[in-house]
């Protein structure tokens, strides 16, 4: 048997298949894999390799699993692979191709590591789409580079005669860096040395394994051909890796502990190494923990390891150090942790003063943080936001409006525009990012929003926030998604915290709610009322109001309208919120049947950044893309065509046809996103996929009608359920008391 492969597991479910496919995968077959679990296992694939799984009690830790592993291990080489990571599948191969090459017998072979938040099958089609791209840009760094930074090499320097201290130890990376991954041990030298796992250690453990290993040995030999993909959790809240477990305090104690043990073992060459390594850890991680740090006590304990670590630096480490860092170095040295702390905080002052000079958004958070959320809370103010200041528009305007109506003069609004607008009741008008923007977010009691506020947003004492969100959930939201393509993969986590200060979420019926609760992890109260934005669809008067809204928008009254309002689709962007939309609907079609009697109101999601140019189709298609309020669109519509936009189950309050444009429904909801629920089982209207189907339709309306009149009831039932035109006026009793 030539190797050994221990996978540690610890609940990751999702990805152990990705793990473990990877090794169904190896070109070099010759190997066991000892699967050590902390819990009890569900059910394992199907393999055709030699997989022995064990189970150890709950919470044994990565040190007792891997130390288990080796004790049960009977392989020439062992190699450690974490259960929510895989490798290329030619890894072992490399490494040991690279051993065989060598003149003695390799003790220690260490490949290459490469970060990624995906999942494999994600991973390898970014990684095709960057080779595909790199023609255009060579110089392009992108995420996955090499985890090992390339320092330059000094022949001279005294470590250049054991080169891997600095790759495996770089001194411009943290402790919890140093890792025994994308390392193949030669298995009787771990047992000659009697190097183990020390089971104390939670978050370091493989730090004092591999100083061990390197120090009794100078048969070390690199292959940067094996590459190990580690894989970021993008759910640090479900899900946190563990380096991404929040206990700084212990992690920092162990940090500076195994330093202490470690540097007691190896030769002149690994001091300098562990030396240089531990000083950038004292002054980033532990000297930012210290300076936030309030307990006493606390800060003690730990600057009492700091100034040990500091007399066992070698003069040459503390020689390289920049005046700042020999600074700190002497302060620690001096057993003065007063001077410690003013340098840190000095420095810090000197970094924000930088920043704040250097760049205006730095300053606005800076005046936020510091002066606009200090003063008194503004009582009777209320701050409005509609998608992102995009539009005067949806629950937030109805909102105003009703408490405008209802009480005159009791409240003073402040609305973020980024034009201005025309509106019907008197309000400050702010642009997003702005000082004033930040100066209400600071002072105002109640804001009201309809999408996420800013994660730098803070939630002062009585604030009340109302979050409205925009729409029944049909797409896979959040906390419900596995991959995060289309967001920042820090989605989760800003997510978490942005909905942490929502004091109501309002639910516009109890499909959503349910999935709210789970899919934001909200526990807050959920106001059970539907939402404002709809209630103008049950308003008594909405044929008037529709003869008005059609005589504003000059659309002749004598055309049924088709109101075409079709969603973003993740994969196609420009940048960020930047997207792209393609019109697959053939207007020349349409117009050549339908132009007699319909015309085509156009709406484009408010992510699109293209504009269309309808201009060649007269006065048969309207684009009322910069419309403010869809709602007033769908009350002048005839039909609604959309595809997987949350507007269906709005406008069905209307009870009028619905047709949906899925030409790319299996994409959409196998590859970009998932849905809630089974579109071609729920939808009350028919799936169409080309412009013909659509045309062919609209002229058999009324027998589609019938045809759809059971399912449409049902859809009802299931989401319209909260709503009867009063959603505004029960948010407000409830927030507004
Ligand atoms: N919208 C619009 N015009 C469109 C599409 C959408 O004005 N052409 C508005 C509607 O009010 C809709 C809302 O934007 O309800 C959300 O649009 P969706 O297409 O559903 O997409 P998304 O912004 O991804 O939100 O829980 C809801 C989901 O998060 C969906």
């Amino acid at each position: 048997m030539k190797i050994s492969i221990i996978v540690t597991y610890h609940g990751e479910e999702r990805y152990l298949n990705d793990c473990l496919e990877s090794l169904e995968e190896q070109t070099f077959r010759d190997f066991q894999v000892i699967l050590v679990s902390d819990h009890c296992q569900a059910e394992l694939p199907e393999v055709t390799y030699d997989l022995l799984s064990y189970e150890l009690t709950e919470g044994s830790g990565v040190a007792a699993a891997r130390n288990f592993g080796l004790r049960k291990a009977e392989g020439e080489f062992v190699y450690f692979l974490d259960c929510d990571d895989y490798i290329e599948s030619d890894a072992l191969e490399k490494l040991l191709e690279e051993a065989g090459k060598a003149e003695e017998e390799a003790d220690i072979v260490y490949g290459k590591r490469h970060k990624t938040w995906y999942k494999r099958q994600v991973y390898y089609e970014k990684l095709a789409e960057m080779e595909a791209q790199e023609d255009d840009s060579e110089d392009d760094i992108d995420e996955n580079q090499e985890e090992y930074p390339e320092e330059i090499e000094d022949e001279d320097s005294m470590a250049a005669e054991k080169k891997w201290w600095k790759k495996l130890l770089p001194a411009s990376r943290s402790l919890s860096y140093v890792s025994v991954l994308s390392i193949l041990f030669r298995r009787e030298y771990l047992v000659e040395k009697d190097i183990w796992f020390d089971e104390d250690l939670t978050f370091m453990s493989d730090y004092p394994f591999l100083v061990k290993a390197l120090a009794g040995t100078s048969h070390v030999i690199r292959c940067s051909e094996s590459i190990y993909i580690k894989r970021k959790h993008n759910d640090p809240i479900n899900l946190p890796s563990l380096s991404q477990n929040e206990d700084k305090n212990k992690r920092i104690h162990e940090g500076l502990r195994v330093y202490l043990e470690s540097v007691s073992y190896v030769d002149e060459i690994g001091q300098f190494q562990l030396g240089k390594q531990i000083v950038q850890y004292m002054v980033a991680v532990v000297g930012t923990y210290m300076r936030k740090c309030e307990d006493e006590e606390e800060r003690q304990e730990i600057f009492s390891d700091m100034v040990k670590v500091a007399n066992q630096l070698p003069k040459e480490v503390i020689a390289e150090q920049s005046m700042y860092r020999k600074k700190l170095l002497r302060h620690i040295k001096n057993n003065r942790c007063d001077k410690l702390i003013k340098a840190l905080k000095n420095r810090n002052t000197l970094k924000t003063l930088k920043r704040i000079t250097r760049s205006r958004a730095a300053l606005k958070k800076f005046v936020y943080r510091m002066v606009f959320t200090k003063m008194k809370l503004m009582e009777n103010t209320v701050l409005l936001e509609s998608f992102f200041g995009k539009s005067y528009s949806d629950s937030p305007k109805y909102l105003f409006e009703y408490l405008n109506e209802h009480y005159p003069g009791k409240y003073k609004f402040v609305w973020i525009l980024n034009s201005k607008k025309k509106l019907p009741y008197p309000a400050k008008q702010i642009k997003r990012f702005s000082f004033k923007y930040y100066y209400y977010m600071g002072r105002a009691k109640y804001i009201a929003f309809n999408s996420r506020q800013p994660v730098h947003f803070i939630k002062r004492e009585g604030n009340v926030f109302l979050e409205f969100w925009h729409g029944t959930p049909l797409k896979k939201l959040v906390f419900d998604m596995e991959e995060v393509t289309s967001a920042s993969p820090l989605y989760k986590k800003h997510f978490y915290k942005q909905m942490s200060s929502w004091d109501y979420l309002v639910a516009p019926n109890e499909f959503s709610a349910q999935i709210f609760k789970r899919a934001f992890m909200y526990e807050g109260p959920m106001l059970r009322t539907g939402y404002p934005r709809n209630d103008i669809l049950y308003r008594e008067d909405k044929e008037e109001l529709a003869a008005k809204i059609k005589d504003k928008l000059s659309i002749p009254k004598d055309k049924k309208i088709i109101l075409y309002a079709p969603t973003w689709r993740d994969d196609e962007y420009y940048g960020p919120g930047q997207y792209k939309f393609t019109l697959k609907l053939e207007l020349d079609k349409m117009q050549k049947r339908l132009g007699d009697e319909w015309v085509v109101v156009l709406r484009t999601h408010y992510f699109v950044a293209d504009s269309l140019d309808v201009s060649e189709y007269g006065d048969f298609v309207f684009n009322m893309s910069k419309y403010d309020d869809i709602a007033e669109l769908y009350l002048i519509s005839d039909v609604l065509i959309t595809d997987y936009s949350s507007v269906f189950f709005d406008y069905a309050n209307l009870r009028r046809p619905m047709l949906f444009f899925t030409y790319d429904l299996e994409k959409y909801r196998d590859v970009l996103r998932g849905f809630y629920i089974d579109m071609e089982e729920e939808i009350p209207g028919p799936l169409l996929f080309n412009t013909e189907e659509v045309i062919d339709a609209i002229e058999n309306l009324s027998d589609l009608q019938k045809e759809y009149e059971d399912k449409y009831k049902l859809f009802c039932d299931k989401f319209c359920d909260f709503e009867n035109g009063t959603a505004t006026e029960q948010i407000v009793n409830e927030v507004f008391r």
